[in-house]
């Protein structure tokens, strides 16, 4: 009778540990979303931002937010994924804070000008040289 007792204690203490835990994401991504409205919506909105691949896990931000007791306010100008942007900046660019792989510029190189500059480039430079270099010698 103790034994069942006891077990029963342990199987409702990991009912209550679960509950809380699996409460907790949505929670926390109302409070982000709440601070920063512009990622509503965004690929930022989701579990990844604070978690790796397998959701239990947190990546560099979400331990770190997790260090400040959840303050977003305190981890704000810190660069938790070490890829030199603070949380905020990449936050703002909706980029992920936790992924030093996502970055602002990355984003912005890759939808901007990359292909256009360097069209311009081939042909703009290329027949001036080899025909003004030659009759000076
Ligand atoms: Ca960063």
């Amino acid at each position: 009778m103790i034994r069942l007792t006891r077990v029963s204690a342990v199987l409702a203490a990991v009912a209550v540990v679960w509950a809380v835990g699996a409460e907790a994401t949505p929670r926390i991504q109302r409070l982000f979303t709440t601070r920063y409205p512009a990622t509503v919506g965004s690929k930022l909105a989701k579990c990844v931002t604070c978690h790796d691949v397998k959701p239990p896990a947190l990546n560099p931000f979400g331990k770190e937010l997790k260090a400040a007791h959840l303050s977003l306010a305190a981890v704000e100008k810190k660069d938790s994924d070490k890829d030199g942007f603070s949380n905020l900046a990449e936050i703002k660019a909706l980029a992920y804070p936790g992924d030093p792989k996502d970055k602002p510029t990355a984003q912005a190189d890759s939808s901007r000008a990359a292909p256009a500059d360097s069209a311009a480039r081939d042909t703009s430079r290329t027949p001036p040289d080899t025909t003004s270099k030659s009759p000076h010698k």
